[in-house]
């Protein structure tokens, strides 16, 4: 039954609650089928609000089993109790008050993975955003912050382990089988935050001295025989502590912090107070099943997860429009956590690739929102690459402008005011004007305009005069619901370079700010004029990537072959590189349609086979360089009429021809990038093996044979090498026997391991031709796969819509209708996991015109489906609207 009727919600009716609650005790009584769940809440009517108003709270699913006032049965002529909501009237004027509600429900049922739901033998808890409501009768928002107590029981059979939010108070037997655990959380929380597990896992414990001296207990569950698997995960949790006290100044506040690992589950992990739970992807590693980037997703999540108890726990969300003031926000503390740990520019060109092959095609489609969005119908549809990733942007942003020092004492300020609070943008935003004395509301414009910048910029160089002049132009593209923008202000770091490589330092700059490199572009048009410029400078304009823009700047291939080679920023290096690939790229992509000869200039060429082999140059940041713009990059600036077959065959033409001239540079690097000794995660080692395996990859194009990927195969000894290994056997020479032999010995050697067995299912899912449906289809029926996992759906069907343009967007339309025959299953048991699976159909208008109405027709047989979520609904309708 579908109680989610999904009303459009308006940031404009934000209303604060009649009633204050005081304190929660919640007692649960586990049983796989029937829980029962007793809340008492202590509430009091908030001054000024009308003594007859009633308390109204949220449900979904929920069946009332009996309801006291005071502990005193309440007249059935008192409230009102539905599946979404119970109503209660007549509640004492002035006094505090108590209610104690119970009710059943089915864990084992509870195929959402929202609320309190059983898998595996393990219960476990997802509240955020609106999964309380399907555990008890609440004012399940986030601005409702209290205390809870909890009490759990259940059989001592199968759960020896029964943990909540908080320090633990004590336990002991009950009765007959059972035992019980009560667990206190003093920090006021909203409900969202609440977690409960129970079950039989293994542990691995450690411990952390905080700053001020306290011991915290470090636990870290997993499956049984799982627990050396979990140290790398420990070890970035140490790390990420430690950083946070050093660098944001934030002490952890409970004896506890625990993490537990879960097989299935909805998202990455999730932040509940003191007890995060983590989809064990995000767990689990060790050299033999884990690739590095596994290793980074890892640390980066830990970190995110912690950093939350600051950014999101102790200060949260006044309502979920506000929720880029913690997801943006601990994005952007993550993000500084993983580029102190590793490579600042290599971190930094990752998150770039990622925010513009993620955000830059949702920005630019149909389900293009602002980062502070005003309304919704299904906030789950809202944990977007926008709210996070461009939210970090805009955090990033605000440190650029502010400067180091003021960023931090902005920081500082909000900790310090709004701690036990929830806020708003524009709470943060205020401290960061106070502190600095600079008027940000211009800049705010980033919170609620839509849409990705486009900036055009044009230079002229005078020799007499020695001025350098820069003609910026902006323009923000309508997006749905916003056809008029207003200009911003886009803070630009900017270099000049002279012909030697050395930067030139104007004597003084008029027509815009420019102050610690950062050029301000506030207006709509507007020249900065640069003095004392002794010759024609090369410029670099959005170094490190200061503003998430879209940049139109016509330099010459010489002019980026000097930026590639003498910048200082590497961010900017690896931007000039992928500036001279990607007009080759879109030439050999619009060649490749027309049937026409492909051909790469020289320069291109030439530089990236100088940077490939520059040894001054970090091993990562030269794979980087080499990992051309992907396809989806490639098809996001042509901007329509797109063939993803003409992509393709243009990409592969161009990769075949640097691999053909840098063949002896790649069979250098093969020999040169190995990393003797014992495997260490590190990055450092990380970056060779990146490199070493990016030189395979064009090797296998080179000698056109897969014997070297064959060998290497063979060879490897950590699950990096193996998967590169593999990828280019099953992506390069699928029909060979190579490629056969390769996938069944990896199925037969991981078939214990669901998550090397997933990278399995991705490795196939993304074989490039119309033929990947067929076996994608094939795959669903394999015994290892398992519809009911979300990491399993993710791995084959997600990622075959989302990364294989020409396997999905085969020219039939079979790919479409598949994926809607799939999302309309999916939907039936798990409406987040298919709305987010249906966000792969974004970019469909940008499609060639055959493509383009198949995609719109599955779009629209999903559409027609009587008995959608709300979540899918509201996808599928914008997705054909915008
Ligand atoms: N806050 C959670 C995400 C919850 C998603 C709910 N649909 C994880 C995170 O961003 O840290
Ligand atoms: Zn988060």
């Amino acid at each position: 039954m579908r109680t989610d009727i999904g009303q459009v919600i308006n940031l404009a009716d934000y209303q604060p609650t009649d009633f204050v609650l005081e304190r929660v005790d919640l007692t649960f009584e586990l049983d796989p089928e029937n829980t029962k769940v007793e809340a008492r809440l202590i509430l009091h009517r908030r001054d000024g609000v009308d003594k007859k108003a009633p308390l109204v709270l949220d449900g979904d699913e929920l069946t009332l089993s009996s309801l006291l006032l005071d502990q005193i049965d309440i007249p059935p002529a008192q409230y009102d109790a539905t599946p979404e909501s119970l109503t209660i009237r007549d509640l004492p004027e002035e006094t505090p008050f108590e209610v104690c509600i119970t009710n059943y429900i089915n864990p084992t049922a509870n195929t959402q993975l929202m609320g309190l739901y059983r898998t595996s033998g393990l219960y476990s808890t997802q509240c955020e955003a609106e999964g309380f409501r399907r555990i008890t009768y609440f004012p399940d928002r986030p601005d409702v912050l209290a205390p809870y107590t909890i009490t759990i029981i259940a059989a001592k059979e199968g759960n020896p382990l029964l943990l909540s939010n908080g320090n633990f108070l004590g336990g002991g037997n009950y009765d007959e089988g059972r035992h019980f655990a009560a667990w206190f959380d003093p920090h006021p929380k909203p409900s969202y935050l609440f977690a409960l597990v129970a079950g039989d896992l293994g542990v691995i414990e450690d411990s952390f001295t905080t700053m001020s001296g306290r011991e915290v207990a470090l636990k870290i569950y997993v499956e049984h025989g799982k627990e050396p698997r979990a140290t790398y995960a420990m070890d970035a949790l140490k790390r990420s502590m430690k950083w946070d006290e050093e660098v944001f100044g934030r002490e952890y506040d409970l004896d506890i912090f625990m993490i537990v690992a879960v097989s299935d589950f909805n998202m990455g992990a999730m932040e509940n107070k003191g007890l995060n739970v983590f989809n064990d992807k995000y767990v689990l590693a060790d050299p033999e099943t884990a690739t590095d980037a596994d290793y980074a997703n890892i640390e980066a999540i830990i970190a995110h997860e912690y950093f939350h108890n600051w950014t999101g726990n102790r200060i949260t969300c006044r309502d979920w429009f506000q929720l880029c003031l913690k997801e943006g926000l601990t994005v952007y503390r993550d993000h500084e956590f993983s580029a102190d740990q590793r490579s600042r520019p290599v971190k930094r060109i990752a998150e770039v690739r990622h925010l513009k092959s993620e955000q830059f095609p949702e920005d630019g489609g149909p389900l293009a929102h602002p980062v502070r969005p005003t309304t919704y119908r299904e906030i789950n549809n809202f944990y977007t690459t926008t709210v996070y990733e461009k939210g970090s942007e805009v955090t990033r942003m605000i440190a650029t402008l502010l400067g180091k020092d003021l960023f931090k004492k902005g920081m500082d300020l909000y900790f310090d005011r709004h701690d036990g609070q929830a806020v708003t943008i524009e709470d943060f935003v205020k401290c960061f004007e106070e502190a600095s004395g600079r008027d940000l509301g211009q800049f705010s414009l980033w919170y609620h305009q839509a849409g990705t910048p486009l900036v055009t910029a044009s230079g002229t160089y005078d020799a007499a005069a020695k001025t350098f002049s820069l003609a910026l132009e902006q323009m923000v593209p309508a997006t749905p619901g916003q056809s008029d923008k207003k200009p911003m202000h886009i803070p630009l770091s900017l270099a000049l370079f002279a012909e030697d490589g050395n930067a030139f330092e104007p004597s003084s700059v008029t027509g815009a700010e420019f102050t610690g490199g950062v050029l301000h572009l506030t207006e709509r048009t507007q020249t900065a004029v640069f003095q004392g410029i002794g010759s024609r400078p090369v410029v670099s304009i959005n170094r490190s990537f200061s503003a998430p823009i879209n940049l139109h700047f016509d330099q010459s291939p010489a002019d980026l072959a000097l930026l590639a080679r003498h910048e200082t920023d590497h961010f900017a290096r690896w931007q000039a590189l992928t500036d001279l690939a990607l007009p080759n790229l879109l030439k050999a992509a619009r060649d490749a349609r027309d049937g026409k000869t492909i051909a790469s200039e020289k320069t291109f060429v030439d530089t990236l086979l100088i940077a490939a082999a520059d040894e001054s140059l970090e091993p990562a940041f030269r794979a980087q360089a080499l990992a051309l713009p992907s396809e989806s990059d490639m098809a996001r600036e042509l901007g329509g009429n797109n063939d993803p077959d003409a992509i393709h065959a243009g990409r592969q033409a161009v990769i075949k021809q640097i691999a053909d001239a840098g063949k002896d540079v790649f069979a250098a690097l093969y020999d040169a990038m190995t990393t003797p000794g014992e495997f260490s995660p590190d990055a450092k080692s990380a970056g060779r093996r990146a490199l070493r395996n990016t030189a395979l990859t064009f090797l296998s194009y080179a000698e056109n044979s897969p014997a070297r990927a064959k060998a290497a195969f063979d060879g490897a000894n950590n699950m990096t090498d193996l998967l590169q290994a593999l990828t280019i056997l099953a992506h390069r020479f699928p029909d060979s026997s190579e490629a056969t032999d390769a996938l069944a010995s990896f199925r037969d050697r991981f078939a214990e391991n669901a998550l090397v067995i997933d990278k399995w299912f991705a490795v196939q899912a993304t074989i490039p031709g119309a033929g990947t449906l067929d076996r994608v289809v094939k795959l669903m029926d394999n015994p290892l796969f398992k519809r009911t996992n979300p990491n399993r759906m993710r791995a084959l069907v997600g990622t075959f819509a989302f990364t294989n343009p020409t396997g999905f967007g085969r020219a039939d339309g079979e790919g479409y209708r598949f994926l809607a025959r799939e999302i309309l299953d999916i939907d039936r048991r798990n409406p987040q996991l298919a709305a987010r699976i249906l966000t792969s159909m974004r970019s469909w208008r940008a499609l060639e015109p055959v493509r383009a109405e198949h995609a719109r027709a599955a779009l629209a047989e999903i559409a027609q489906s009587s008995e959608l979520s709300t979540d899918v609904r509201d996808i599928v309708e914008r997705t054909l609207k915008g």
